[in-house]
């Protein structure tokens, strides 16, 4: 099994990127980074960076979002966590073949010109996870 090489980002669900930029940016002296809509999940994400630490807030762009969903039971906050890997293929293979549950067997686009893959939570002990293929070096 090929080792992550780092954690990509953070991912924290909000209701409103703009509602929360203030906090990040005065509050954590976060760098904004900029916003991108990932229709594939519905979702619209704004980008900070703290040091080498990427942060992703997770708006939804509608109801049937999985970040309203969560929004909904849970309310703001920890959403997820991505690691950087290579060859993600590869990666979904060996965790699939280990009992992990996928819940994308195969790769997605992700934004940040990534390709991403999530394990299901109830196999990464409640955590949900991401694996993260940057498509541009
Ligand atoms: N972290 C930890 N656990 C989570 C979770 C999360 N973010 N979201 C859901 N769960 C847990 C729930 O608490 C629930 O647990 P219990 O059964 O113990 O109550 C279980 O997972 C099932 O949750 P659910 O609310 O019934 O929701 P669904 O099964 O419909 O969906 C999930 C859950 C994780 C499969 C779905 O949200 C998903 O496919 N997520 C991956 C895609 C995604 O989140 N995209 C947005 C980010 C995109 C990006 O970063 O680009």
């Amino acid at each position: 099994m090929q080792a992550a090489k780092a954690v990509n980002h953070i991912g924290i669900a909000v209701a409103s990127i703009d509602d929360q930029r203030d906090f990040y940016e005065k509050q954590l002296g976060a760098i904004f980074e900029g916003v991108e809509t990932v229709a594939d999940q519905r979702v619209k994400v704004g980008f900070f960076r703290i040091g080498d630490v990427r942060l992703e807030l997770l708006e939804p762009t509608d109801e049937e979002s999985p970040v309203a969903k969560f929004l909904e039971k849970r309310g703001p906050g920890l959403h997820h966590v991505a690691y950087t890997v290579d060859d993600l293929e590869a990666r979904i293979a060996e965790l699939k073949a280990e009992g992990i549950r996928m819940i994308d067997e195969t790769p997605r686009n992700g934004a940040h010109h990534t390709r991403i893959a999530f394990l299901h939570p109830k196999s990464s002990h409640g955590v949900l996870t991401e694996l993260c293929e940057p498509t541009k070096k």
